[in-house]
Formats: structure tokens, C-alpha cells, sequence
């Protein structure tokens, strides 16, 4: 039967509604869904590939086990029952500080993982929690647990409503935005520009956002704590500051703080002229309304945790944190299902090896192969991936791959035979996206308007369900061995959440009886009937009859394009959860990092060559590469180099460079462009299939390198753990 069905792309976090169109159960073509609530039509290339990512004939349909080397498809059982049976024999031995997690991306884009994956890893019982989240946002976890008291109370940029966007270390053109949900992120710049505001992009590139904004400031990698500080200190300078609903004891520790950081002073490290500085404070302190915002690459640097603060601090210190036009926080519709917590901080244990402190209950990616490798009580022996590809996005990679292949045992849930699932003794693969249903609960606390939207599966999944993997892991970790029923234990778990929400005090069913409450749930798969329950608990829910019109899934279901809620509206008071009951300007767990920037700042001798990364528009991290349409045309994974550089080395359009860091070489097609500064190279991450084992045949014919084998897992920002991806010294020679 030919139908149209509609679907939230989970590709990448602008999280744009698609309209897919299936003829004779297959699907004829997918566009954006032009009266979606969010995206109104907009679709970038990879939006389309659904369709290819389903029909892939790399993809897995079936679980993979490895023996001698080679992976041969299996049954279910006979994988769970591998996993049970090699669990209980390392847990039994070595005990639970052997057992490993590795969480990628894909996690956070999927209902199935948002729900899946907490009780797995608390079932695990083990410290040794890693995730992409360490090279990539926590350092804004990290601020904002510090400054607003959880590390999920991240302001975004309220995009459509204001005069002035001060943008650090993103490239929405590719990217389609990060930290801040917001399909069609170019047109929504060029409608700031449009109303007459401005758009400021600070980049060591001059990107397609660089290039589509008002003006483009080059920076040197890794300096943008410097230059926001320099900003903040010239508004003090000025008297510009906005002491409105500012603690003002913390204004003039701040201002005592940033006396040091004139824009002379950092010039020398930022490469920013002190008059371009001035000329900045004073266009923010003058636009009737502006937004800072900071992304990767102020994220994946040495200074992290201080330069996303400092974005923070200037939203602050200008009157716009939590108002229109300013940096805002969204109100997703359903409530989180573990209660938020006073008294953020991190540390509350160290990594073994490095003694690295924790952070949001999980250890930095850049030691998991120390972890690996290093002997001794609670080594990691035991590793399950799930939706990540280590092996090609963090530092020191090709050190990581070596020490996965001397694990005892390891678990994949992918759909691929990637680099790193090929090291895997058993994969599971999870459906495609057309076959699994949405909501999303992640980016909806993102998103620059607050609205709800969910999308039922496309197709009926061939193989196992996402989240049945993950409750039959968990199953396995919990000691209940391979046969435990799913049912039971996702049964169990609702019944746990009812019970809380009927028997607390702030609930819309406080004193309801829970049986009641599950039969209002129906017999929905579970993971439906989760976000049912967080939906009608929320702030706009039903509250099961309490509220008659309010928000219930039935609703979602009856609305295909999504429910928009309006623009975001103030609620500091309602999101602060600081000890102080105040926005926390000046937490000393972070400004005690000032004195490091001081110092580099001081020592001002900049290496010659430093190596960025870049994203492009028709890739997602390391994994759509296997798609022809999105990988064919020229050579993308190139190095770009500065002409003056080029000519100074003697590297030539279209000839070969070696690049050399600290820890690793590789030899990469070179690329002369002025886009890039002088003293910056940049080769795009998320390539490299050339490794032997994996299954990606177009991948792996335009292979690319992997740059993270140059980065350096020794080199992260202390506070967050994060990784240093950027500005990575190099030498760069003909060759
Ligand atoms: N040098 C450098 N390194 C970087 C970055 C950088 O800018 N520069 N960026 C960093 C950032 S921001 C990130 S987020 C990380 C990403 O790092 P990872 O999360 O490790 O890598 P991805 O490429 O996103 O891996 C996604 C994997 O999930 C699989 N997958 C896709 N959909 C699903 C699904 O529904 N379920 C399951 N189980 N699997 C699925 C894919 O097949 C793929 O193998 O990389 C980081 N690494
Ligand atoms: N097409 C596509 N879209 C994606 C992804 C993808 O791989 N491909 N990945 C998704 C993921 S997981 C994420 S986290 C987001 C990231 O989204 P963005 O943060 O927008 O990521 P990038 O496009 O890498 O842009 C980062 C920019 O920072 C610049 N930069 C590097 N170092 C510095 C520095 O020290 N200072 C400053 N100011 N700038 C610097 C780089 O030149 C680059 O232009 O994108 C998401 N969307
Ligand atoms: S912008 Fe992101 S969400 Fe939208 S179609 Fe492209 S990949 Fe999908
Ligand atoms: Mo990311």
C-alpha cells in the first residue's frame, strides 16, 4: 500500500520533520516535511539518505560473532548467550571494576538509547563510564553545573529574535548547529542580518557561516577564554556592565578577576587586535539585545571549561542571559526521569590510572586506553560499545585500536562492522532509523523554541528493538544471565516510576493509584509507554485527567508535523539550582583554572604550525561515509593550508603533505586556501576506513586518513576531561 508517513531525521541535532514516501513497502523518496513546526521544509543532504542507511547492504541484519578473527552472522540466543556466559566469567575473576562502557553519539539521537542506556550503566556497577560527551560538550556540562547548578541547564541562543550573534568556534553552515537546535540554522542567521542585526563569527577559518555573517574574526586556535575575557573586561573598563539580577559581590570579584586580560594583553595570544576587541564590547553592550554562543571549537581545546564560562559570563554581564534575544533556556514538555540534584560538582572520583577526576559520573575518553592497558586491579577487560566509533573520534586512535584488541571481551551494538565494532567478539545490530520510532528527549532541552514531536517507525523492525538490546544488557549485567525476560524487568522499571510520581508531594497524580495509572499507559511497546508517562507528568501533560487538553503521546500521535510551542520564555528562577539561588558568576572550581591561561598567555610563543578539524555538510562524525551520494565527487579529506604556508614549505595544490604531531604521523592530499589563517592547517575528521576487518565497502573506497591519530590523549582541559581536538602543534613537510 503506498503511504506518506512522517519522521524526525535523527541524523544530526537540528532534528528536521521528513516526509517520507513509500510505495510497495519501499521507500520512493524522502523531503523535508514542509509544514513541520520546526524545519518547515528544510532538509540538508544527508536528511534524504534514510532511505540508503535502511537499504544498505553493509548494514547488519543479524547479530555478528567473532571467531578467528572473522565475524560470521549468529542468532540472538546464541549472541546473548556468548555475552552472558563471558560476563559472568570476567565479572567472576577480575570483578566489576574489569567491566567497561563507551556511549557514542548516535545515543543521544534515539528514544530507544535515551531510555536504554542509564539503567545499563548503572547496572554495570562500574566506574568505567566513557562517552563521546569527553571530546566533544562537556566542558559546557561543566559550566553550566557551576554557574546555573546542573549541567543540563545549557542557555542557547535565542536565534529568531536577536539584534546581535556573537559566534565562537561553530560552523552552523555544516553542521547544522550544535547546543542549540534549530533547523534551517543558515536561514535563521541570514534573518538576523535581515532585520538588520549582525552576525559575528570568531573562527581560525573563514567557513561558509564566516563567509554568509557580517564579519569574520580570525582567531588562533585554542585562545577564545582570552578573547571573551578581554571583552568582559573592557565592559567593566567602560562601566558597560548590567549589574541588573547579578550578584553583585560576584561583579566585583569578577572584575577583580579580569583585570589582567586587557585586549592588549591577549593580543599577542589570540591574535585579535586589542581595537577589533573594543570595537566588539562595545557593539554587544549596544545591541538592544545579543546572544553569545560558543561550540566546538571552544569546547575541544586546552581551555574548555574556562572559554565556555566566559561565553556565559559576557551573556550575563550584558543583561542577556534569559532574555529574548538573548541566551535562553528552552522548557522541554516532558519531565526527566531522574531528579535533578543541588550542589553540582565533579570529581567525586578519580581514573586509576591518570587520576583523572570525574565528571558527570564518567571518566575521560582520552584515558580509556590507559585504562585498558595498564595491569592491575580493576583494568578494563570487559567493553561494550554502543552506537560509537572510538576507534576514529578520540585522541591517540590508533593506540586506542591496538589496546581493543586486547580486551578479554567486547560487545558492540552497531549496525556496522566498523573500525571500531570489527574489533567486537559480539555485535548487535540495532534497526535502521525508519524502523524505529521518536521523540526526542535530548535536543528538545535544546531547541530555540520550545515544541514536542514524535514519529512512529516506518516500518516494522526485522530484528530486535533497540531498547529490548539494551534491557537484555542490562539483564546480563544485573546477573540475571541471557533468558531473563525483557518484559519483566521494563514492567518492573515503569512500575518504579509510577509509583515515585503517585507518591510525590510537586506530582500531577500525587495519591493516585499506580495500577491506574499503568492501565492509562496501555500496551504500547515500552518505550512509548515511558514517554507517555514523562509527557503527561510534564509541565503541559494531561496529568492523566488533571488536565484535560494538556499533552499526552495520543496528542503527538494526532499531530504529524509536531506541536510548537512558542518562543523560549525567561525561567532562571525556575531553572537555578545553585546553592546560592543565584547565577553563580565566579565559581571558584573554575576561575581557580585562570592562573593556567595566564601563563600561556604570557609565555606567548606561538608554535609554528597548529592542526584544526573541520566538519562538512555531507558527513555525520565517522559513520555516513558508506553512502555513495554523500561521498562521491572530489577528494574531501584534505589538508588546508594557507598559501603563504604552502609556498614557505613547498606544498602544492593537489600533491601530498606529511603532518607530524607529538604522537602520530600521516600523509594527506593537500588543499591552498586563504579561507584558512596563517600558522593553521585543518583536515576534517571522521575518516580513515582503511582499517582491515571492517565492513564498509564505498567507505572504504575513498578511505580518507584519521586525524585523531595525531591528537594526543595526554593533552585535555582539566576541568571538563574533555580532549584537546584543536590546535594541535604539528610540522607539516612535502611528501
Ligand atoms: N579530531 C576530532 N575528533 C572528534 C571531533 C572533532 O571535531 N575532531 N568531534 C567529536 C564529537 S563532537 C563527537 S560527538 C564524537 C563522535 O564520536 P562517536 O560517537 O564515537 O562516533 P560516531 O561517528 O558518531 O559513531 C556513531 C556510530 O553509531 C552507529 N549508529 C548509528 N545509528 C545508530 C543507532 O541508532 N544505534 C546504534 N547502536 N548505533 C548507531 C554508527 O554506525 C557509528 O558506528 O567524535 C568526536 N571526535
Ligand atoms: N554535517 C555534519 N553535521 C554535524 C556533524 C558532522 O559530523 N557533520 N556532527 C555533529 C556533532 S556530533 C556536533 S558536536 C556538531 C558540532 O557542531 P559545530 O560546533 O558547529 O562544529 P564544526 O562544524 O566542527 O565547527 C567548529 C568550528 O570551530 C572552528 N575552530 C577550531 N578550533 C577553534 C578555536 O580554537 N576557536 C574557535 N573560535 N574556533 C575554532 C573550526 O574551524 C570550525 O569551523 O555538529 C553536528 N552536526
Ligand atoms: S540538517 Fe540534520 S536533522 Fe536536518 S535533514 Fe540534515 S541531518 Fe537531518
Ligand atoms: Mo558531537
Amino acid at each position: 500500500m503506498d503511504r506518506t508517513v512522517f519522521r524526525t531525521c535523527p541524523l544530526c541535532e537540528a532534528t528536521c520533520g521528513l516526509e517520507i514516501e513509500i510505495v510497495d513497502d519501499r521507500v520512493k523518496r524522502i523531503r523535508g516535511d514542509r509544514e513541520h513546526v520546526m524545519s518547515a521544509g528544510f532538509i540538508c543532504p544527508k536528511g534524504s539518505t534514510l532511505k540508503q542507511l535502511h537499504e544498505d547492504p553493509d548494514r547488519l541484519q543479524t547479530p555478528m560473532i567473532r571467531e578467528a578473527g572473522v565475524h560470521r552472522p549468529a542468532s540472538w540466543e546464541e549472541a546473548f548467550a556468548l555475552i552472558a556466559a563471558r560476563f559472568q566469567e570476567v565479572t567472576e575473576q577480575h570483578g566489576r571494576s574489569a567491566l567497561a562502557i563507551y556511549l557514542g553519539n548516535p545515543n543521544v539521537h534515539q528514544l530507544d538509547n535515551t531510555l536504554g542506556i542509564r539503567p545499563l550503566i548503572k547496572a554495570l556497577g562500574t566506574k568505567n563510564i566513557f562517552s563521546a560527551s569527553t571530546v566533544d560538550q562537556m566542558p559546557k556540562h561543566v559550566s553550566s553545573g557551576y554557574m546555573f547548578g546542573h549541567p543540563l541547564n545549557i542557555p542557547v541562543p535565542d536565534l529568531d529574535r536577536t539584534d546581535y550573534l556573537l559566534m565562537l568556534g561553530a560552523n552552523p553552515y555544516e553542521s547544522n548547529g550544535s547546543l542549540c537546535t534549530a533547523p534551517d540554522f543558515p536561514g535563521r542567521m541570514a534573518a538576523i542580518r535581515a532585520r538588520g542585526g549582525k552576525v559575528v563569527v570568531v573562527d581560525p577559518r573563514r567557513t561558509k557561516t564566516a563567509a554568509n555573517a557580517d564579519s569574520w574574526i580570525p582567531i588562533r586556535p585554542g585562545s577564545d577564554a582570552a578573547f571573551l575575557l578581554a571583552l568582559v573586561n573592557v565592559l567593566f573598563a567602560e562601566g558597560k556592565v548590567d549589574a541588573e539580577r547579578v550578584n553583585l559581590d560576584a561583579l566585583e570579584s569578577l572584575k577583580a578577576l579580569v583585570i589582567p586580560f586587557t585586549p592588549e594583553a591577549v593580543a599577542g595570544f589570540t591574535g585579535i587586535p586589542p581595537a577589533l576587541t573594543r570595537r566588539i564590547a562595545d557593539e554587544i553592550a549596544a545591541a538592544p539585545s545579543a546572544a553569545v554562543y560558543g561550540r566546538i571549537g571552544t569546547h575541544t581545546v586546552a581551555f574548555g571549561t574556562l572559554s565556555s564560562w566566559a561565553v556565559d559570563v559576557l551573556n550575563a554581564v550584558t543583561g542577556n542571559l534569559d532574555r529574548p534575544g538573548g541566551a535562553m533556556f528552552p522548557y522541554p514538555a516532558h519531565v526527566g526521569l531522574h531528579r535533578r540534584g543541588r550542589n553540582f560538582s565533579t570529581g567525586r572520583w578519580q581514573s586509576r590510572v591518570r587520576g583523572l577526576p570525574e565528571v558527570l559520573g564518567e571518566l575521560p575518553v582520552s584515558t580509556m586506553a590507559d585504562e585498558i592497558e595498564t595491569p592491575g586491579e580493576g583494568q578494563i577487560r570487559f567493553l561494550i560499545t554502543v552506537a560509537g566509533n572510538p576507534v576514529l573520534t578520540t585522541p591517540d586512535a590508533g593506540r586506542l585500536d591496538a589496546a581493543l584488541s586486547e580486551l578479554d571481551f567486547m560487545v558492540s551494538v552497531d549496525p556496522y562492522l566498523n573500525e571500531t565494532s570489527r574489533r567486537a567478539d559480539v555485535v548487535l545490530p540495532p534497526p535502521s532509523a525508519l524502523e524505529r520510532s521518536h521523540y526526542d528527549l535530548s535536543f528538545t532541552g535544546l531547541s530555540v523554541r520550545d515544541y514536542a514531536d514524535y514519529s512512529p517507525a516506518a516500518f516494522q523492525a526485522t530484528g530486535l528493538d533497540e531498547f529490548t538490546i539494551l534491557v537484555k544488557l542490562t539483564a546480563i549485567a544485573l546477573g540475571m544471565g541471557a533468558d531473563a525476560d525483557p518484559d519483566q524487568l521494563a514492567a518492573a522499571s515503569l512500575m518504579t516510576l509510577v509509583q515515585q510520581a503517585v507518591s510525590s508531594a510537586d506530582s500531577p497524580v500525587t495519591g493516585r493509584d499506580p495500577a491506574e495509572i499503568l492501565g492509562a499507559l496501555g500496551d504500547r511497546p515500552w518505550p512509548e509507554r515511558f514517554l507517555d508517562l514523562m509527557l503527561r507528568l510534564g509541565h503541559r501533560g494531561d496529568g492523566f485527567g488533571a488536565n484535560p487538553d494538556g499533552l499526552s503521546l495520543a496528542l503527538l500521535e494526532a499531530s504529524p508535523h509536531g506541536i510548537d510551542f512558542g518562543p523560549l520564555e525567561p525561567r532562571l528562577d525556575q531553572v537555578l539550582l545553585t546553592a546560592s539561588g543565584q547565577v553563580d558568576l565566579v565559581p571558584e572550581a573554575i576561575t581557580s583554572d585562570l592562573p593556567r591561561l595566564a601563563e600561556a598567555i604570557a609565555a606567548e610563543s606561538p608554535d609554528d604550525l597548529v592542526l584544526i578539524g573541520r566538519r562538512q555538510l555531507r558527513s555525520a562524525n565517522s559513520w555516513l561515509h558508506n553512502v555513495e551520494v554523500l561521498v562521491k565527487g572530489k577528494e574531501r579529506c584534505t589538508l588546508q593550508v594557507n598559501p603563504d604556508d604552502a609556498a614557505r614549505i613547498g606544498l602544492t595544490e593537489g600533491g601530498t603533505a606529511t603532518v607530524a604531531s607529538a604522537i602520530g604521523k600521516l600523509t594527506v592530499a593537500v588543499e591552498i586556501t586563504d579561507d584558512i589563517s596563517r600558522g593553521v592547517v585543518s583536515i576534517p575528521y571522521g575518516w580513515g576506513h582503511s582499517l582491515e576487518g571492517a565492513r564498509l565497502a564505498v567507505a572504504a573506497s575513498r578511505p580518507g586518513v584519521n586525524t585523531n591519530i595525531l591528537t594526543d590523549s595526554s593533552q585535555i582541559d582539566p576541568l571538563s576531561g574533555n580532549a584537546v581536538l584543536n590546535g594541535i602543534p604539528v610540522t607539516v613537510s612535502v611528501g
